[in-house]
C-alpha cells in the first residue's frame, strides 16, 4: 500500500525537533509497502498537495507529538491547527487517516474526537504496521491493541513487546533541514520511566519498566546519524540516567564505536558514582539538562522526586567538574507550594553556579497521574473537566503571578534565569546562531 506519514509539528521553540517518532512508525511497516514522510517544517501545503496528487497515499499517518506548549504564561495550543490539516487532507484525499504520538496517547479519546480522523493508535507506533496489514487484508483493525475508531476504543495497551526498528532514511528531504539548522538529530536508548513523579505522564506514555536497547545497537544508530551529517545528538529518553548502569554502558559503546560528535539529554540529579560524569564527558556528553523541578526539600518530597536537595548540588558539581554545561528545569506551584517553599527554592537556586535555569510555573494536569487525583480531591477539577486545553494546577497558598514576580525580582535581569523555554525571542536567537553554524541546544550561551 502507499503510506504517507506526516509530522505537522512546526514549533520552533526552543528549536525545531527532528520527528524521530515517525522513523519508528516507518520501521514498523513491512516490505512491499511504499512509505514517504512529509515533515511540515520542510513541506509547504502546495508541496503536500503535490504528494497527495502524485503519490496518492492510501493511508496517511499523522503524528501528534504536542497538544500544547505547557507554558501557562505564554500558551500555545496545536490541536486546532492539526484539525485544520485533517479537514484540508480530507478535501484532497480518500486515504484512511490514522493518528498517534505522545500528545495523542496522553488523551487519546479527546484528541481523536477533536481531530476527526478514522483511526487512532494509543501508545507506541510500532502497531501501525499491524494496522496497515489488517487494512490490506480487509481484517477488523479494532482487534489490534491500542486502536481507537469512532465506535471503539481499546484503552491503553501493554507496552509494545516486539522489536523497535528505526527506519532512518538519510536521503529523506527533512533530514537536510535539521542538518542545516543546528545539525541536531536525536536518539533513543530505552523506553519506560521507573520514577513516580506525581505530575508526569511519562510512565503512562512509555510504561513503568525500562526496555533497554542494547548499547552496541544504540552506538550503531548514533554512528549512522553521525555519518549522515549530524553534528549533535539529543538522547530522547525520559531520563537518560534512570538506569545508571545502562547509561554508562551506552557511553562506553559510543566511545568504542568511535562516535566523535557531542551529545546531551535529560538527566535526573540522582546520587551518582563519583566518576559518572567524567566517564560521560569522555564519551562525548556536552550538555546535561537536569529535571530538578524544585529546590525545596518539602516540595521534592511532595513531587516524589527520587532525590533531595543535597543530591542536586552534588550532581551539579560533578557535571561542572567534568567540564559539562548544566541546565536545570523547575516546576513551581505544585501542591503545598507556599511563599516559604518558593523562597527556599530560590535561595538554593542562587547557589547553582554556571547554569541555565528554566522555570515553568503552574503544572499542567494530565490524566493517569497522582496530581490528577490530588486536583480531583481538592475539587480543583472534576471528572468532567476537559483537560485537552491545558488546565494548570495552582497552589492554594501562592498564585502563579506571584511566583513569577518573585522569580523575576530574584533574577534581576540575569539572562540565565528563563521563564518557560524562552519563547519566540530566544527561538529567534537560536536560529541566528544556527545560521552562523553553531550546533546543539545552545543554552550555554546564557550561563555567563
Ligand atoms: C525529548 C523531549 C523533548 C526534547 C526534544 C529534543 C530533540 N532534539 O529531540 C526537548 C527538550 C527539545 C523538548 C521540547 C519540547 N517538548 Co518535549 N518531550 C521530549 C520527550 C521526553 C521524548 C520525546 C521523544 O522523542 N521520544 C522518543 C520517540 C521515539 O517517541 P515518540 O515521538 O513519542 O514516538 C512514538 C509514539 O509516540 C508513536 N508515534 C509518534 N508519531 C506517531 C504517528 C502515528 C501515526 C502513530 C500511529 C504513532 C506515532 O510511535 C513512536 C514509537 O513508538 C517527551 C515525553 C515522552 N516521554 O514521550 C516530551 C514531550 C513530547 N514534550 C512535550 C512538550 C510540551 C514539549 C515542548 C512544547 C515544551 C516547551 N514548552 O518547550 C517543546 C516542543 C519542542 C518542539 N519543537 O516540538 C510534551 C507534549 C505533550 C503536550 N502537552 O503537548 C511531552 C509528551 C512531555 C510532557 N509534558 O508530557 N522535548
Amino acid at each position: 500500500m502507499r503510506i504517507l506519514l506526516i509530522s505537522p509539528n512546526t514549533l520552533t521553540v526552543p528549536y525545531p525537533v527532528y520527528p524521530i517518532g515517525l522513523d519508528y512508525v516507518a520501521g514498523s511497516i513491512s516490505g512491499g509497502h511504499q512509505v514517504r514522510i512529509a515533515d511540515m517544517n520542510v513541506f509547504s501545503l502546495e508541496a503536500l498537495a503535490g504528494i497527495l496528487r502524485d503519490f496518492s497515499p492510501e493511508i496517511i499517518g499523522l503524528s501528534c507529538r504536542n497538544i500544547d506548549n505547557t507554558e501557562a504564561g505564554d500558551p500555545l495550543f496545536f490541536i486546532s491547527e492539526y484539525r485544520k490539516l485533517v479537514v484540508w487532507l480530507k478535501e484532497r484525499s480518500t486515504a484512511v487517516l490514522v493518528c498517534g504520538g505522545s500528545g495523542f496517547t496522553i488523551m487519546p479519546e479527546r484528541v481523536f474526537a477533536a481531530l476527526g480522523v478514522d483511526y487512532g493508535i494509543i501508545g507506541e507506533g510500532e502497531r501501525f504496521g499491524l494496522l496497515v496489514d489488517a487494512l490490506q487484508q480487509g481484517l477488523d483493525p479494532t482487534q489490534i491493541p491500542g486502536m481507537i475508531s469512532p465506535s471503539f476504543s481499546s484503552g491503553t495497551p501493554e507496552p509494545w513487546p516486539g522489536k523497535q526498528v528505526r527506519a532512518f532514511q538519510r536521503q529523506a528531504s527533512h533530514v537536510e533541514f535539521y542538518l542545516k539548522r543546528g545539525g541536531m538529530l536525536n536518539l533513543q536508548t530505552k523506553r519506560g520511566c521507573s520514577f513516580n513523579c506525581i505530575y508526569c505522564p511519562y510512565p503512562h506514555l512509555e510504561g513503568k519498566k525500562h526496555r533497554l536497547v542494547r548499547p552496541d545497537e544504540v552506538a550503531r544508530t548514533a554512528l549512522d546519524l553521525q555519518e549522515a551529517g549530524a553534528k549533535y545528538l539529543f538522547l530522547t529518553d525520559s531520563a537518560f540516567n534512570s538506569d545508571v548502569a545502562h547509561s554508562l554502558a551506552v557511553a562506553k559503546a559510543f566511545k568504542a564505536a568511535g562516535l566523535s560528535i557531542p551529545w546531551g539529554g535529560f538527566f535526573a540529579p540522582l546520587r551518582l558514582p563519583a566518576d559518572y560524569f567524567s566517564i560521560m564527558a569522555d564519551a562525548g556528553l556536552k550538555h546535561v539538562e537536569f529535571g530538578t523541578e524544585s529546590l525545596s526539600a518539602a516540595m521534592l518530597a511532595t513531587y516524589r522526586k527520587p532525590f533531595g536537595v543535597d543530591e542536586v548540588f552534588a550532581a551539579h558539581k560533578q557535571a561542572l567538574d567534568a567540564g559539562l554545561h548544566a541546565a536545570h528545569y523547575f516546576l513551581l506551584g505544585g501542591p503545598g507550594e507556599s511563599p516559604a517553599t518558593v523562597s527556599e527554592s530560590l535561595d538554593h537556586i542562587e547557589r547553582l553556579n554556571r547554569t541555565a535555569l528554566f522555570f515553568f510555573i503552574g503544572i499542567r494536569i494530565y490524566p493517569h497521574t497522582a496530581l490528577y487525583d490530588i486536583a480531583l480531591e481538592e475539587r480543583k477539577i472534576s471528572r468532567e473537566t476537559d483537560l485537552l486545553r491545558p488546565v494548570f494546577y495552582e497552589a492554594d497558598a501562592i498564585d502563579r503571578d506571584t511566583i513569577e514576580a518573585r522569580i523575576m525580582a530574584r533574577a534581576d535581569k540575569r539572562s540565565n534565569w528563563i521563564i518557560g523555554s524562552g519563547g519566540a525571542r530566544s527561538a529567534a536567537a537560536v536560529k541566528k546562531m544556527y545560521d552562523r553554524g553553531h550546533t546543539g541546544p545552545l543554552w550555554e550561551f546564557l550561563t555567563g
